[in-house]
């Protein structure tokens, strides 16, 4: 530990600390812009400068160590000032329509000029109008929002291991972009939308779909369905100022069916689904010597990023569609039937913390029906923005419940939202057939966490189950090299695109940069999603009484040839 004075308070912190950490437990508030913790620690955007006793410049507080004695102050005119005329500039180049950004009150430029009291920008000068990129069906970048912080930049390269946008130019023509001015949509960025979490201001966001929704929502010929993913009911409420980690799944049901949709479905079912397919798959291919590892594909992230980066696995995929693909698919062909409707006139919407499902819904394998299995897709931040529009005041809604039959889930689909959890939800399932035994303990705590590739053993009878859960690209890139040359060896492997698993998509609530040196929302929401798997009666995919009426009245069996029609895809380089 070491002792420093922070405008005149003494505190004690350890050896290594930077000022900005020290800042931080002496409760004194150092702005940043440029900085994310453990991602982007560059000292550029000169925001956080502060004066070190003995130094002879102002000092950027996020990069500078503190040493024993030192002595440091955060709020003289000079360092107020240097504050100020370092926003100006940005400013001064910066598309300053906030009243239409999406970003409008969730911005951390917005908020510091607030803080600085910056109400004049003293250089107005030239200014670049540059195209805004919307080629892409997931992720919109507007050049002229972007401040050059190269938060997505690092975000990308270095905890994605994708690196498919950096800084380019120089001097006032720099830019962030991917090469050569290209659109995301034409390099090979899996949409994961990791870079619109980290980005401060509007530059980056997803591609706004609620409009769609709305137009459906009033065309009185079709019968709009919604399903919502397991990780939304975890995050949704911080949109609407609840704490980090509320569980809001009933206000959220409620909140749809205020919005008009003629039923509200849950992805968990889709998910229950998947682990009766997935789990029979790894099966088959164990006894029958198919390809391995099975790896998972549910994240359409991380699908795209297999396709770009390692064709060499696209075998040992998982042909199953991901869980909502699958509920949407039997949304069109069973529900249909059994009631009747036209399956031309359904609009499938799903709600996602995901941007990449954006592009999911696109591709043409997912068709099951001869139409698109999901029509539509929201990101989390989405579905907050419409339940605002539409004036409902979501923190006082009653609790619902789930529409029956595709609303039934088990606990099991609801773990699929963090990381490690499709895993267990299939060993969950997968030991209990091999060994014809109930488990003892379901819950598998060797695959929960934040540890970036976990590992477990699971013993069924006669044989051994090696499997390993990674999650972030970066990681999966560590895990599959591993496997590649050989030092590995697994039967089943879960990948998700997103560090943390869905519960971090790229469609979930913003964490600001400040409040995110202070809690981890990885942790919080799937701790919080751990805590609903707890809380339901059954936790086992196979016990879910409606998905067994779907295999009797519809399906026949897990894997059967109607199942593959439906719930089953291949992707081919
Ligand atoms: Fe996920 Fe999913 S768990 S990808 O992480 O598998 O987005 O939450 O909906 O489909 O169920 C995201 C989350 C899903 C799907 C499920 C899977
Ligand atoms: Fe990189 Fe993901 Fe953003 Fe694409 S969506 S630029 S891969 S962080």
């Amino acid at each position: 530990m070491v002792k420093v004075t922070i405008d005149g308070i003494q505190v004690e912190v350890p050896k290594g600390s930077t000022v900005l950490e020290a800042a931080r437990l002496a409760n004194i508030d150092i702005p940043t812009l440029c900085y994310l913790k453990g991602i982007n620690e560059i000292g550029a955007c000169r925001m956080c400068v502060v004066e070190v006793k003995g130094a002879r410049a102002l000092q950027a507080a996020c990069v500078y160590p503190v040493s024993d004695g030192m002595e440091i102050r955060t709020n003289t005119p000079a360092v107020r000032e240097a504050r100020r005329v370092n926003l100006e500039f940005i400013l001064s180049n910066h598309d300053r329509s906030c009243l239409t950004c999406v970003r409008n009150q969730n911005c951390e430029l917005q908020e510091l000029a607030q803080k600085l009291g910056v109400n004049k920008i003293r250089f107005e000068g030239e200014r670049i109008d540059y195209p805004i990129d919307d080629f892409s069906p997931a992720i919109v970048r507007d050049p002229n929002k972007c401040i050059l912080c190269r938060r997505c930049v690092s975000v990308c390269r270095n905890v994605q291991g994708i690196g498919v946008i950096g800084v380019s130019e120089r001097g006032f023509d720099t830019i962030v972009s991917p090469e050569f001015g290209m659109s995301l949509n034409d390099v090979p960025c899996i949409y994961c939308g990791q870079c619109i979490e980290a980005c401060p201001v509007g530059a980056l966001r997803e591609k706004d779909d609620t409009e769609r929704i709305w137009d459906a929502l009033n065309n009185p010929d079709l019968h709009v369905v919604v399903q919502t993913a397991p990780a939304v009911r975890v995050a949704l409420g911080e949109e609407f100022g609840m704490e980090m980690g509320t569980i809001v799944k009933g206000k959220m049901v409620a909140a749809l069916r205020r919005l008009g949709f003629d039923k509200v479905f849950d992805t968990d079912f889709g998910a229950d689904l998947t682990i009766m397919e997935e789990g029979t798959e790894l099966l088959n291919r164990i006894k029958n010597g198919g390809k391995l590892p099975l790896i998972t594909s549910c994240s359409p992230g991380w699908v795209k990023y297999c396709e770009h980066y390692f064709p060499e696995f696209l075998d040992n995929l998982s042909t199953c569609k991901s869980p909502h693909q699958m509920l949407g698919a039997m949304i069109k062909s069973y529900y249909a039937e059994k009631n009747g409707i036209d399956p031309s006139k359904i609009f499938v919407v799903s709600v996602m913390p995901c941007t990449a499902k954006k592009f999911e819904v696109t591709r043409p394998e997912l068709r099951a029906t001869g139409y698109p299995d999901v029509d539509a897709v929201l990101t989390t931040r989405e579905l907050a923005r419409m339940i605002k529009q539409a004036g409902i005041d979501f923190v006082n809604l009653p609790d619902e419940e789930f529409d029956p039959f595709f609303g039934d889930s088990t606990g099991a689909g609801v773990i699929f939202g963090a990381t490690g959890g499709v895993m267990e939800a299939a060993l969950r399932t997968v030991a209990e057939i091999a060994t014809g035994k109930p488990l003892d303990n379901v819950e598998i705590m060797e695959v929960r966490g934040l540890e970036g590739v976990k590992e477990a053993e699971i013993s069924l009878g006669d044989i051994t189950i090696k499997a390993a859960v990674a999650h972030g690209t970066a990681n999966a890139k560590a895990l599959l090299e591993k496997v590649k040359s050989g030092e590995k060896e697994y039967h089943f492997i879960e990948i998700m695109g997103c560090p943390g698993g869905c519960v971090n998509g790229g469609g979930q609530p913003i964490v600001k940069a400040k409040d995110r040196m202070d809690v981890d929302s990885r942790q919080v929401r799937a701790a919080a999603i751990y805590r609903e798997d707890r809380n339901l009666p059954l936790r086992k995919s196979h016990e879910n009484p409606s998905i067994k009426r779907l295999y009797e009245e519809y399906l026949g069996h897990p894997n059967s040839h109607k199942a593959h029609q439906l719930l089953h895809t291949h992707y081919v380089p």
